[in-house]
């Protein structure tokens, strides 16, 4: 039906009013609903996308699919020619994600932009073979929940991908993750899965955001599900190495997954960034201690001088590692930089004052024990300086 130039679609009406749905239009002969969204995080993956898509369209012929590019404006320019390439070929999208970083978060946002009744996730750089997503499939569609890509299990070999000191941090990582899932999956550290659309729309809310390891944060969010464990298929494969461009693995990734496995043990109480955030704060102290002593015995300052120099150090270094690391998906850059700093001083200027007076009112009370009122009095201008700077600094 046409009316002045706009089609319509007809919508079914249920008998609730508020429930509406959708006929298929009539007119879009050949297109059929995906089964299976393959997302692809990307940053800095220009060379490898148009490649992977086309393996990709062998692995799965015959299968109806989409692949979701989300590309986190990277410099190289991969989400340009990512739409180019869907511009090109209707099964392919891109979501461009700007002034936003991060692989977990990059994932839930295709995700979330899936409306098949299968999801999963491949990296960019075609280390995961997409020869065994149909294999994936099958097995989600036979009942398991979630279908992990497994470098270790069986066949599946990860030496060739990997290098000696990646393959150890590797294996570690795995024994600390198994303590969380409580199952021996030979390889939850995979960025490799696939699994129901429905379980994902379940436990989505209450994903972490934060980090690179979102299948381990899947498993454990879905198995804390009232209704009890997850059924989890491994199928082996054989890592590859990396096809073009570089490795996006660093400190900061390993102290976010650090942060991840703390803040799964304490069931999210602690945010992987507050963790992160009171790490800094305890390297401020070292900072502290060392410019006080520094100024007051070298340079000769008289006390009070020696102490506020001490925490104008402390407080600036605190300031840039939390931009770097804490808080580097949203990074302050430019003009927001300086302003950032500003707030931070006038925050943790605040969260002394809470600190003190914490540890005074303690101090005097007939419980006094200076240690105890001490640490009552840090903690709380980290937890002051922790929300406060959220909601003033890094908005
Ligand atoms: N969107 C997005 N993708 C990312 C980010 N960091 C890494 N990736 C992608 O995640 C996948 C795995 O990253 P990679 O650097 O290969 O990690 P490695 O295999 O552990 O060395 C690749 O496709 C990357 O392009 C990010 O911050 N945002
Ligand atoms: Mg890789």
């Amino acid at each position: 039906m046409r009316v002045g130039g706009l089609r319509h679609f007809p919508i079914l009406r249920t008998e609730k009013d508020d429930t509406m749905t959708y006929e298929n239009p009539p007119s879009a002969t050949g297109w059929s609903a995906p089964t299976l969204t393959v997302v692809i995080p990307t940053f800095n993956e220009r060379y490898n996308i148009a490649p992977l898509i086309e393996k990709l369209e062998i692995a799965l012929a015959g299968i109806s699919f989409e692949a979701i590019i989300v590309d986190d404006d990277s410099p190289d320019g991969t989400a340009e020619l990512a739409k180019s390439l869907a511009a090109a070929k209707p099964h392919v999208r891109c979501i461009h994600r700007v002034g936003r970083r991060g692989l977990s978060s990059a994932c839930i946002e295709g995700m979330s932009a899936s409306a098949a009744d299968f999801v999963s996730v491949i990296d960019a750089d075609h280390q995961h073979d997409e020869s065994i997503l149909p294999q994936m499939l099958a097995a989600a569609r036979d009942g398991a929940d979630i279908v992990v890509g497994s470098r270790y299990t069986g066949e599946g070999s990860s030496t060739e991908g990997f290098s000696a000191g990646r393959q150890k941090g590797s294996e570690i990582a795995t024994r600390l993750s198994g303590i969380l899932t409580g199952k021996a999956l030979s390889d939850p550290m995979s960025g490799f899965f696939l699994l129901r659309r429905s379980l994902f729309n379940d436990i989505v809310p209450r994903l972490s955001r934060e980090g690179f390891k979102i299948l381990l944060d899947i498993i454990v969010t879905a198995n804390r599900r009232k209704s009890g464990k997850v059924e989890i298929a491994e199928i082996p494969y054989t890592f590859r190495p990396r096809f073009a461009g570089e490795s996006k693995m660093s400190a900061l990734v390993v102290a976010q997954f650090l942060g991840l496995i703390v803040s799964q043990i304490s069931r999210g109480i602690l945010p992987t960034s507050f963790l992160l955030f009171s790490l800094v704060g305890a390297s401020g102290v070292l900072v502290h201690l060392s410019v006080l002593t520094f100024a007051f015995e070298a340079l000769s300052f008289n006390f009070a001088n020696a102490q506020l120099l001490a925490t104008l150090v402390a407080m600036t270094t605190n300031y840039l590692l939390n931009n770097e690391l804490t808080y580097a998906d949203k990074k302050l850059r430019g003009r927001r930089f300086w302003t950032g700093l500003l707030s931070f001083y006038a925050v943790c200027s605040f969260g002394t004052l809470a600190n003190v007076s914490v540890a005074s009112v303690l101090f005097e009370s007939q419980y006094a024990n200076f240690l105890l009122a001490g640490i009552a009095g840090a903690t709380m201008s980290v937890v002051f300086n922790y929300a406060v700077t959220r909601i003033f600094t890094w908005r």
